[in-house]
């Protein structure tokens, strides 16, 4: 990944219709802030999973928008916290790699809360990134106008980045000719402001396409099947449960007409695995029937999956799984 520097400051001169933008978003914020809703909202696609539960995405997840003249290469990250665990850590390396490689950062902050100690920290590192920032005050279908004025003055206030206000959910603020219900006409960002896809592009600097054009993600397609099991399981279960899981693919084949999944839910503790499964087998079954639908959506075809329930004890700090899982280079 290149990193801004090695890229020329843009010219105003050359700025024109002709001239194409491309570069590296590195979307970070808090726990449960939007970051992948506000991912798959850019590329159009459902490439990273969202609940309602923090720290559902453990790594990095790149996603590719295009829009006439730029391309935007988000980098969608773990939700910022203190890790306790290597998994922990590892996800804020993701963090900090995917700001080290980025153009801009765009800190996604939760509209609908106050400014906390939390938000204080998330602030002092995106205040380290050395290129443009942008602070998106998400979820404006749900916050009050009050809170967004209150945080927009703050984030001014610190000089933390240009402050963009728009709902993942709703696309409202994003994008320019959508309007949504959600009171923001999103061809005109929040009163009157930029929409978000205008104040990303004129962040970046002027560059050729680096990806080859229909290409959205570097990821395989056996990441996206692990990650909508583990989407299954965060929505299916209670806060401990799915969070003590990882789900690892032990075979993926889509040479014929079927595809054949075989994956591995790997829990932490043998008192999950009564959790997982079930009543006679009925919550893995759910699972697995949800997550096989999910992936017939995605892929279009007809696949077999097949799971099974692993206990690894304290798998979340043991390196080798973690190399495994993709979750620890
Ligand atoms: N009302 C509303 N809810 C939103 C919006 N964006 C995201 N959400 C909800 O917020 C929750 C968290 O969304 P995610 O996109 O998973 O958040 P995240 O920042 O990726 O979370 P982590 O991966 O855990 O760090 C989900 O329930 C989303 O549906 C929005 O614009 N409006
Ligand atoms: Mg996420």
């Amino acid at each position: 990944m290149s990193a801004a520097a090695a890229r020329p400051a843009p010219d105003p001169v050359a700025e024109g219709p002709a001239a194409h933008r491309a570069g590296f978003v590195a979307i970070v914020g808090l726990p449960g802030a939007g970051k992948s809703t506000l991912l798959n909202r850019l590329v159009g696609r459902r490439l990273a999973i969202v609940t309602g539960k923090p720290q559902t995405t453990r790594r990095r997840i790149l996603g590719i928008a295009r829009r006439p003249g730029v391309e935007i290469v988000l980098l969608d990250t773990p939700g910022v916290h203190r890790p306790k665990t290597r998994l922990g850590h590892a996800m804020m390396r993701a963090v900090g790699e995917s700001l080290g490689g980025a153009d801009v950062a765009l800190a996604v902050v939760d509209a609908a809360l106050p400014f906390s100690d939390a938000s204080s920290g998330l602030l002092r590192r995106v205040a380290r990134f050395p290129g443009p920032r942008v602070i998106g005050l998400n979820k404006a279908d749900v916050a009050s106008p009050r809170r967004i004025s209150e945080l927009a003055a703050i984030y001014r206030a610190r000089e933390a980045g240009e402050v963009v206000v728009f709902s993942a959910r709703t696309g409202a603020g994003i994008a320019s000719g959508v309007r949504t219900g959600a009171g923001i006409a999103s061809g005109e960002g929040v009163g009157g402001a930029a929409p978000l896809v205008e104040v990303l592009r004129r962040s970046l600097p002027f560059s050729p396409p680096l990806y080859e054009e229909g290409q959205i993600t570097d990821l395989p397609e056996a990441f996206f099947a692990s990650e909508l099991v583990r989407e299954r399981m965060l929505r299916n279960l209670r806060q401990e449960v799915p969070h003590a899981a990882a789900v690892r693919i032990e075979e993926y084949d889509d040479s014929r007409d079927l595809v054949r999944v075989e994956a591995s839910v790997l829990l932490d503790r043998d008192s999950q695995r009564g959790i997982v499964i079930g009543r006679r087998g009925r919550m893995l079954k759910r699972i697995g029937t949800e997550a096989r639908r999910a992936l017939e959506k995605r892929l279009r075809r007809r696949v077999f999956l097949g799971l099974q329930v692993k206990v690894r004890r304290r798998w979340r700090d043991n390196p080798g799984i973690l190399r495994d899982l993709g979750l620890d280079a």
